[in-house]
C-alpha cells in the first residue's frame, strides 16, 4: 500500500472523498475526487460522441461501431498477457502506462491534423492529444482485475475559444466508459507514488510516443527505477499481440474502409481521361474516400503515371500522364480508425495495349495465386517465397529474364523487378503490428495486404524493349478466415476486361 497516502489520488483500495493536501506541491490543495460523471454530458466534448454524432455514434459507443463494452475487453485482455508475463515476479502492484500523441505542427502555430497513437486508441477510444492511459491492479485482487484511469487535458475556456471543446475528465469518463479520470497535471501524484513503491511498471521506454510528457514524467520514473532491478517492462509487443487478431466489430469497420476505397478506385478510375493530371487523380480519389465518410487518406497516395509507377514510394503526384500510359494509384483511407490499402494499374485512356496487358496479366495471376494460399497455417514470409518463384517464372515466360537463368542469381534478379514483399498487416495502421514476425502463422482475423508487382524501369536495357518504362501492382485487402479469404477490396475492379469497361466508358 501507498506510504504517501496524501497523493493516493488514484488509489482505488482508498476510496478518497475530497480535497487533500499534496507534498510535492507545497501544501496546495487539489482534487482528488474522480469526476462520477457517466451519462454522457448534454455538450460538445473533444471527439464525437453519441449526444453530439448520432449519425456516427450509437448509445454506449465510444467510437464508430466500438463500444465501451469492446474497449474495456480489450483492456482486460492486456492484464491477462501482463498477468502470463508477470508470473515470475507475482505478488507486485502493476501499473500500465500509455501516452497519447502530442499535436504536431508544420510551422509557427499551424497543427497537422491531429492522429492519435493506435496502442493508446486502441485501448480506451480517446482522440485527445496531451492523455495519459493508466490500468492500475487493484491491491488485494488478482490480476486480471484492474483500474482503468484516464489523465486528460483539463478544460480551459481560453484554449477552447481556439481549439474548440475539450471532453474534460467527466466527459472522458461518460464517453469512454474508464473507471477513472483527472487532469493530466495530476499525474505526477501517481508518478510520485509509483517512485515509492516497489511495482512493475509497464511502459515503453524505447520510442516514446509523446516526448514532452516523457520527460517530465517517464524519464524521471525509469531513472528511480533503474535503481531498482528491471522494475519497468515494455508493454508495446503486448498490445501488438491483441490488435493482431481482430474482433468481428473490427472486421466490420475495415469492410467498410475496403469498400469505400472500392468505389473511390472506381469513380476515379472512371474519371481518367487522357491526358490528365496526377494531381487530379489525386485530388478525385480523396475527394470519393471522404464524401462517403472517410475521416483522412491513410497515407500520402501514390499516384504515378508511366515510368514513375516504377518508383515505389512516389508521392509528388504531380506529372501528367500522358495517352497511352498507365497509371498506379495505391491508395487508402482511415475509416473511424480502420485503415485500407489498395493498389491498382489501369489505362488512363482505357485500353491496354499489348504489352501492358501481357504484365498485367501476369501481375493479375501472380496476385490471384497468392490470394488463394491466403488461409490459416500460411504465412506472409510464405507467400513472398512464392510469389519470388512465381514472379520469376512470369518474367522467363515474358522474356524478361533468361530462361536458362541459374538458382543462385534467379531470386537476386526476381527482386530486382520486385523489391518489396508480398505485403504486410493491416489494421489501425497502414503497416499494422510493426514488431509481429511476417513467418507468423495466419490465424482467422489476422488481416494482412497481398501486393504483387513487377516494375520495368525505361532505362533498364536487358528488357524486352517493349516492356520498359512499365509498372504494375495490384493490391487487396483480406481477411483470413476458416474458410476462404475474406477480400475487403473485391469491388474495386481488376479484371482487364472490367477496367477497361469502367475506364472506357464515356460519361
Ligand atoms: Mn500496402
Amino acid at each position: 500500500m501507498s506510504r504517501l497516502p496524501q497523493q493516493g489520488l488514484v488509489l482505488a483500495a482508498r476510496g478518497w472523498r475530497g480535497a487533500a493536501v499534496c507534498k510535492s506541491c507545497a501544501l496546495r490543495r487539489f482534487s482528488i475526487q474522480p469526476a462520477q460523471q457517466k451519462k454522457i454530458p448534454n455538450r460538445y466534448l473533444g471527439q464525437p460522441s453519441p449526444f453530439t454524432h448520432p449519425h456516427l455514434l450509437k448509445p454506449g459507443e465510444v467510437t464508430p461501431g466500438l463500444s465501451q463494452v469492446e474497449y474495456a475487453l480489450r483492456r482486460h485482455k492486456l492484464m491477462v498477457l501482463i498477468q502470463k508475463e508477470a508470473q515470475s515476479v507475482d505478488g507486485l502492484d502493476h501499473t500500465v502506462i500509455l501516452l497519447s500523441n502530442p499535436m504536431y505542427y508544420m510551422s509557427n502555430d499551424i497543427p497537422y491534423i491531429f492522429h492519435q497513437d493506435t496502442n493508446f486508441l486502441y485501448l480506451c477510444g480517446f482522440q485527445e492529444p496531451d492523455s495519459i492511459l493508466v490500468l492500475q491492479s487493484i491491491p488485494g485482487k488478482a490480476l486480471p482485475s484492474h483500474k482503468s484511469i484516464l489523465f486528460v487535458p483539463r478544460r480551459d475556456p481560453n484554449r477552447e475559444l481556439w481549439d474548440g471543446p475539450r471532453s474534460g475528465p467527466d466527459g472522458a469518463i461518460a464517453l469512454t466508459g474508464v473507471d477513472e479520470a483527472y487532469p493530466i497535471e495530476e499525474f505526477r501524484h501517481l508518478v510520485a507514488k509509483l517512485k515509492g513503491e516497489s511495482n512493475m511498471v509497464w511502459y515503453d521506454l524505447r520510442k516514446p510516443v509523446h516526448a514532452e510528457l516523457h520527460s517530465d514524467y517517464m524519464q524521471p520514473l525509469a531513472e528511480v527505477k533503474a535503481r531498482s532491478k528491471n522494475h519497468i517492462q515494455a508493454v508495446r509487443h503486448l498490445v501488438q499481440n491483441l490488435r493482431l487478431i481482430k474482433s468481428p466489430a473490427e472486421i466490420e469497420r475495415m469492410k467498410i474502409a475496403g469498400r469505400v476505397t472500392a468505389e473511390a478506385f472506381t469513380e476515379t478510375m472512371f474519371a481518367s481521361k487522357s491526358p490528365v493530371d496526377e494531381a487530379f487523380l489525386y485530388a478525385k480519389f480523396e475527394f470519393e474516400c471522404r464524401a462517403r465518410g472517410a475521416d483522412i487518406l491513410a497515407y500520402p497516395p501514390v499516384v504515378a503515371g508511366g515510368n514513375r509507377s516504377n518508383t515505389l514510394h512516389y508521392v509528388k503526384n504531380n506529372q501528367l500522364i500522358k495517352d497511352g500510359e498507365l497509371v498506379l494509384l495505391d491508395g487508402g483511407c482511415e475509416f473511424s480508425c480502420y485503415v485500407s490499402d489498395i493498389t491498382r494499374t489501369w489505362p488512363v485512356n482505357g485500353r491496354f495495349t499489348k504489352p501492358q496487358a501481357e504484365l498485367y496479366q501476369a501481375v493479375l495471376d501472380i496476385q490471384k495465386s497468392c490470394l488463394s494460399l491466403c488461409s490459416p497455417g500460411m504465412s506472409l514470409e510464405n507467400i513472398y517465397s512464392l510469389m519470388l518463384s512465381l514472379i520469376g517464372q512470369k518474367l522467363k515466360d515474358l522474356g524478361v529474364l533468361e530462361s536458362s537463368i541459374t538458382d543462385s542469381h534467379f531470386f537476386k534478379a526476381v527482386r530486382k523487378y520486385c523489391p518489396h514483399h508480398v505485403g504486410h498487416y493491416l489494421g489501425m495502421d497502414v503497416h499494422d503490428t510493426p514488431d509481429i514476425s511476417r513467418s507468423l502463422p495466419f490465424q482467422p482475423g489476422m488481416v494482412i495486404t497481398i501486393e504483387p508487382g513487377i516494375y520495368i524501369p525505361e532505362d533498364d536495357a536487358r528488357a524486352p524493349e517493349r516492356f520498359r518504362g512499365i509498372g504494375v501492382r495490384i493490391e487487396d485487402d483480406v481477411v483470413i478466415t476458416e474458410d476462404a479469404p475474406l477480400v475487403l477490396s473485391a469491388d474495386c475492379p481488376k479484371d482487364i476486361y472490367h477496367i477497361e469497361q469502367i475506364c472506357g466508358r464515356s460519361s
